[in-house]
């Protein structure tokens, strides 16, 4: 007889952790063990909040209602950029607040997901203590200061504690937080690509079936507005390649969201390896950078670049970055910093200085 076991194919290694609801069993435990001393709390997530960071909040915000009775607020401090995710929140009808300086007095208990105490990308104030923080980010010191801490890098999105926790709570899964949840896991995993480990997958499917489809594929192509498409426009015309780097500056934008849709857009572009876009939003240059070369660490990379390196951050391929320039500067002012990054780049990634950048979609 033949051994079968030895004739199936191998598959992709998937790591398969020891106990992958560990993290969400944590989360419950905190929640009924405080309940009584926590009668509300404020959810926040980054200032231009994504699909996880605004499903992790929005289960967050589910669980402790319906389960422990705290009421709760989410809120963030920029604006919602991106088409899908402004889609995501009306079709879902989830309520997300603008900060108010109001909301630190009336709530005592500040829970950050998708995010940390420090991180450059929210509102929190600068000696403000967290009662919870639930994120996948590598964090800045060893010690998160927060009553309870749930930093997993390896769960693929912060909200796949979340839909753990809530399959573990045996509640009613409503059809929204369902399918917020499938968008969310989908979104920060390049649908799926990044999950690199099994429970991680299995949650996913296993919300999947709670999810309405419909809504789904709605948020997923979403209509879009003319400001988005003449930015797109704008970013392929101006775009200028050299040597596998393509580079966009967008100059102003209407929501800063907008440069890393155009930096994952212009990724595509057959034989690039380097993308490196930017755009003017109130005063500050928003840089997205994206690489093919999975040798190298992009966030790595863009932090060389900048001059106060904590402005910048990511891993693997992608990237992002903000600079502040100024409310009241000349348009010669902002074009220098941006040629000068530009520039840096092209030395930390060895592009010859002689090599000179065109304009490949352009008509000639
Ligand atoms: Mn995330």
């Amino acid at each position: 007889m033949p051994n079968l076991k030895k004739e199936q194919p191998k598959s992709v290694e998937i790591a398969q952790p020891t106990d992958s609801f560990k993290n969400a069993r944590r989360l419950i435990h905190f929640l009924s063990r405080h309940r009584k001393n926590i009668p509300n709390i404020l959810v926040m997530v980054h200032d231009f909040p994504d699909p996880d960071a605004i499903a992790s909040a929005y289960t967050l915000q589910y669980i402790a209602e319906k389960k422990f009775g705290i009421e709760s607020r989410i809120v963030f401090g920029g604006v919602i950029g991106r088409t899908e995710n402004r889609a995501m929140v009306d079709i879902l009808k989830i309520r997300l607040h603008k900060i108010r300086p109001v909301d630190f007095k009336k709530y005592a208990n500040i829970v950050l997901v998708d995010t940390q105490p420090g991180f450059g990308n929210n509102s929190f104030p600068q000696n403000g203590k967290a009662t919870i923080v639930i994120d996948q980010h590598e964090p800045l010191s060893e010690k998160v200061q927060a009553k309870l801490s749930i930093i997993d890098t390896g769960c693929g999105a912060t909200c796949v504690i979340l839909t753990q926790a809530l399959l573990l709570l045996n509640i009613e899964i409503p059809k929204r937080i369902a399918t917020a949840l499938a968008y969310g896991i989908l979104s920060d995993t390049m649908n799926l690509y990044r999950a690199d480990r099994s429970d991680v997958i299995q949650t996913y499917l296993d919300i999947l079936h709670y999810s309405d489809l419909r809504a789904l594929a709605k948020i997923q192509n979403p209509e879009r507005s003319r400001s988005f498409f003449s930015t797109l426009a704008r970013s392929i015309q101006g775009a200028m390649f050299c040597r596998g780097l393509i580079v966009s500056h967008l100059k102003n934008v209407v929501n800063p969201d907008l440069v890393s849709l155009v930096a994952d857009f212009l990724q595509a572009y057959r034989g690039i390896k380097w993308v490196f876009c930017t755009g003017r939003y109130k005063g500050t240059l928003y840089i997205s950078f994206r690489t093919t070369n999975l040798n190298v660490d992009a966030g790595e990379i863009l932090r060389d670049i900048f001059i106060r390196r904590g402005k910048a951050g990511g891993s693997g391929t992608m990237a992002g970055g903000r600079f502040e320039v100024g409310t009241d500067v000349s348009e010669s002012v902002w074009e220098e910093v941006e040629v000068s990054f530009v520039e840096r780049l092209r030395r930390r990634i060895r592009i010859p200085a002689r090599a000179d950048f065109y304009f490949p979609f352009r008509n000639r």
